[in-house]
This record gives C-alpha cells, sequence and structure tokens, in this order.
C-alpha cells in the first residue's frame, strides 16, 4: 500500500497495559456514528484487525466491563491498521494512515538497548510517534517515577539509536488521564505533570524540533464525564494538519549541460522555452 500511494505511519509507543490498542480501537470506534468532526470514513482494508481489537468491549463479547486484549510479543515486525478518511462528505481527496499496534514488551526491548531500537525499523518512517504516559501508574506512588523513566528512556533510546527523523512529530501523552481527573488530591497532579512536562522538554525539548504533550482518555472508565474518546479527536487533527513527508519536493531547474541524453536535451529545449517567455 505504501509503495502505491502515499500513507501516513502513525506510531503508538509505550509500555504494557498503558492503553496503545484501545486509542486505536476508539478511533476506529469513534468513526462507527458518523463523523468525528467534519471528517469522514472512507475506508478501511484492516475491518478483521479493528473489530477483533474492539471486541472485548462490545456487548457481543458478554465481558461485563469493556476491555482490550494484551497485544501478543511477535518480534520486531508490527501488525498494521490502515484507515482512510476525507474530509467533508463531497471531497474526492482521501488520505490514508497506517498504525502500527505493538506490544509493549517490544518497547521494553527497544528502550533497554539500542541494538534492540534499530530493529524497530518503521520507526524511521514514522510521521507522528506517540510516547504513552500511564496516568493509572501515575496514581500508584511506587510506580510513577519508574513509568516516567520508562518513557523517557524509550524516547532517549529512539534518539541515540538515530531512529526517528527530525521531521517526525513527537507527541508525550498522559493516557488513561481519567485517573488523573477522578483523583481527590489535583493539586499533588498538577505539580507531578508540570514537573514531568518540564524534564521532558529539558531533556528533549531542543532534540526533536516538533515536541509536544497532550491528554486523553481512549475509554475513560474512572472518570466516565470525560466520555469515550476523550482527546482523541485532536489527535485525529494534528494525524491531518502535519504530514512531514508531504511538504512540496524543493526542486531546483534543470541546468544546461549539453549533455547527449534524452534528460540533457529536454533540459536545453526547457530552458530555451523560459528564456523565450
Ligand atoms: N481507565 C481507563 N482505562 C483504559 C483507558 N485506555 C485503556 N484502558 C485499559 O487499559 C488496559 C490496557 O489497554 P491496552 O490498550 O490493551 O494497552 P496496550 O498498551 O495495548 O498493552 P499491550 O498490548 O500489552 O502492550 C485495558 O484494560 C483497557 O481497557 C483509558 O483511557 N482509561
Ligand atoms: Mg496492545
Amino acid at each position: 500500500m505504501a509503495a502505491d500511494r502515499p500513507v501516513r505511519l502513525v506510531v503508538t509507543a509505550g509500555a504494557v497495559d498503558c492503553g496503545k490498542t484501545t486509542l486505536l480501537a476508539i478511533v476506529y470506534e469513534l468513526f462507527q456514528t458518523g463523523p468525528v468532526a467534519s471528517i469522514q470514513f472512507a475506508g478501511c482494508d484492516t475491518l478483521p484487525a479493528f473489530e477483533q481489537r474492539c471486541h472485548l468491549s462490545r456487548a457481543d463479547s458478554e465481558n461485563e466491563k469493556p476491555d482490550t486484549s494484551r497485544t501478543p510479543y511477535i518480534g520486531p515486525h508490527p501488525e498494521y491498521l490502515h484507515l482512510k478518511i476525507q474530509e467533508g462528505a463531497d471531497s474526492d481527496v482521501h488520505t490514508d494512515f497506517l498504525f502500527t499496534d505493538v506490544s509493549g514488551e517490544m518497547f521494553e526491548h527497544a528502550r533497554n538497548s539500542t541494538v534492540e531500537c534499530k530493529r524497530l525499523t518503521f520507526l524511521l518512517r514514522a510521521a507522528h510517534l506517540i510516547v504513552f504516559l500511564d496516568c493509572e501508574k501515575g496514581m500508584q506512588p511506587n510506580k510513577k517515577w519508574s513509568m516516567v523513566q520508562d518513557a523517557k528512556s524509550l524516547l532517549q533510546s529512539c534518539l541515540d539509536s538515530d531512529m526517528l527523523s527530525p521531521d517526525c512529530y513527537v507527541t508525550v501523552v498522559w493516557a488513561k488521564v481519567d485517573y488523573f481527573e477522578a483523583a481527590k488530591d489535583k493539586q499533588t497532579v498538577e505539580a507531578f505533570v508540570t514537573n514531568v512536562q518540564e524534564d521532558f522538554t529539558a531533556a528533549f525539548g531542543k532534540r526533536i524540533p516538533h515536541f509536544k504533550f497532550h491528554r486523553a482518555a481512549a475509554r475513560p472508565t474512572r472518570f466516565p464525564h470525560l466520555k469515550m474518546g476523550y482527546g482523541v479527536r485532536e489527535f485525529i487533527s494534528d494525524w491531518i494538519a502535519y504530514w512531514p513527508q508531504g511538504k512540496p519536493l524543493d526542486l531546483e531547474p534543470p541546468v544546461d549541460n549539453d549533455g547527449t541524453r534524452e534528460i540533457d536535451q529536454f533540459t536545453t529545449r526547457y530552458n530555451a522555452a523560459r528564456a523565450d517567455v
């Protein structure tokens, strides 16, 4: 598909259970009830894969609570999910996205070793990289700093192994942010968020040209006021708005060189025609 037409690759990265697959499943779910703002669903070549990921959240699964099954660890080559969208009902301009759905275990290997990180070759082609911070762990005093450190190490490893293009948009997302919204001591939570964001900005702000933070709760069971897909629409807007590989190529006009090849003769004709204008 990527050889046939331009596709934008979005990579979700983070530890086991931080909510990567759920975020992707909810992107798909949001389109089940109609357009997302002005964005319309225009097709999907991986419907069974999306349906499989949504199954445990549906009544058909007879699950009492919506859930997502663990993504199996199958080595460095991910499963891809495809989604095609268009802006506005009458538009004939389609945008194809490919999302990687990778097990958190794969990123555990990658954050501990640049050699392992280099095996994740799909990172090189990412237009967007989303690094997850798990707010569920952020509420647990004995886990919160190791959760932050793991995410930092992962990003550091991607940079140290040269696996991130400088054009890649990196978003560090506070995922499952319903845990923070439901917290009693909001001040402590906000102080933690500020502290972590300052730390990330100091470590990566200069090395990553396009760097931002975001908050999302794909399935906010802890604080249902947030509604399903909280913060996900903003992600979709970003993925549409920012496409580094989509910028026009900076092509110079051809230069005469008196060559005999067809391209050289074309250059002579092209420049002569321009001089006549
Ligand atoms: N409260 C809450 N729970 C969430 C949210 N997003 C996901 N979860 C739950 O978190 C658990 C893990 O979600 P997954 O999407 O499977 O996590 P993952 O990062 O894909 O995990 P691996 O595939 O094992 O790497 C599931 O039980 C989800 O229902 C959220 O926004 N809020
Ligand atoms: Mg998963």
